[in-house]
């Protein structure tokens, strides 16, 4: 695996998920793997459980970890080609990028969509240069159009909580103050298209994901509609991803409150979990009744990025070795 950003790059997904219970199990089984091994992790942007995530999976591979945040440590990087660098950024990706391949053998990095230039964003503008010009394998720890760690978390969360063969797993939008990417929406469609659940998506008028994600997804616009008999509640904020209304890329299209997720919501499920990537705003994505109620995954959600992201740098270890 030379770069991790789909679906498609951990192949076999039945296999894929075996690996990951594997780990899970016998998460130090693989120390080997990583002895005097590097992975630098770069993030342009904020993190709580990616940042510690990662560096665990790479610990428990006896792998060694580096953090470097980019607007706090390092030189503001210019990410612009062709451009005059007489403002405030100091180098240039172009540089910068094989500098960090040179002192280690896998790259994590974090950079979000910047959400005003559509095409910048969908081209993963700044990850490409990563994996054109570091040298190494390079993994997005969400990137301008994908968060594929948090995804196969999250289809780790289900295969460990399904009680049916094929599961009924509804993505919900729900209102956020802030404009958020599409990243992880994208990937949890992808990754959900990939899997054997019955996909649902619902979502107001104009905020429809990229269809190369969206994939054969059902769409429901009536969100109580798409939530009846749902065995997974996925809810998450994301900004218009511009596909039916490309000048408004990027922009918050609702603030309508009656789409947060509330008992109300989870009373016309199948007795469904909730689950969401996190950081979540409560009372704004979900009502505190439901995200502390015993269905709500939040917590082991989160705690099995350490084993996505562990599989993925395993697999990447294997193939270094
Ligand atoms: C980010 C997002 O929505 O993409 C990170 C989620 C993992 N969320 C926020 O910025 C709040
Ligand atoms: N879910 C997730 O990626 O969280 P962080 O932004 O805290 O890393």
């Amino acid at each position: 695996m030379k770069s991790f950003l789909n679906a498609s790059d951990i192949g076999d997904l039945h296999k894929a998920l075996d690996e990951a219970l594997e780990v899970k199990a016998n998460p130090f089984k693989w120390q080997h793997l990583g002895r005097n091994k590097t992975i630098i992790l770069v993030f342009f942007n904020n993190s709580l459980r990616t940042r510690l995530s990662s560096q665990k999976a790479a610990l428990n591979l006896g792998m060694n970890p580096i953090v470097l945040n980019v607007n706090g440590d390092s030189w503001n990087l210019e990410t612009q080609m062709g451009v005059v660098m007489d403002g405030g950024k100091s180098e240039h990706l172009r540089e910068a990028i094989p500098v960090i391949g040179s002192y280690c053998d896998i790259i994590g990095v974090r950079s979000f969509a910047g959400l005003t230039d559509r095409e910048a964003d969908y081209n993963e503008n700044i990850l490409r240069q990563f994996i054109d010009y570091s040298g190494v394998p390079v993994i997005s720890l969400e990137s301008a159009t994908v968060h594929p760690c948090q995804a196969f978390a999250d289809l780790i969360t289900i295969e460990e909580h399904k009680t049916k063969a094929r599961p009924k797993v509804v993505m919900t939008w729900a209102p956020h103050p802030k404009a958020l990417p599409q990243a992880v929406p994208n990937s949890f469609a992808q990754w959900m298209n990939a899997a054997d659940v019955d996909f649902v998506i619902t979502q107001p008028e104009g905020y429809e994901v990229d269809p190369a994600f969206a994939g054969n997804a059902r769409i429901e616009y009536d969100q109580m509609r798409a939530l009846e008999g749902a065995d997974f509640v996925y809810a998450k904020n994301w900004s218009c991803p511009g596909v039916s209304c490309p000048e408004k890329y990027g922009r918050i299209l609702s603030r309508d409150m009656s789409w947060t997720v509330d008992a109300a919501h989870m009373a016309v499920t199948d007795n469904a979990f909730f689950m969401h990537c996190l950081p979540v705003r409560r009372n704004m994505i979900v009502s505190d009744e439901v995200i502390d109620s015993p269905t709500s995954l939040v917590i082991p959600e989160a705690a099995n990025r350490v084993v996505s992201a562990q599989v993925v740098m395993k697999r990447m270890l294997e193939e270094l070795a």
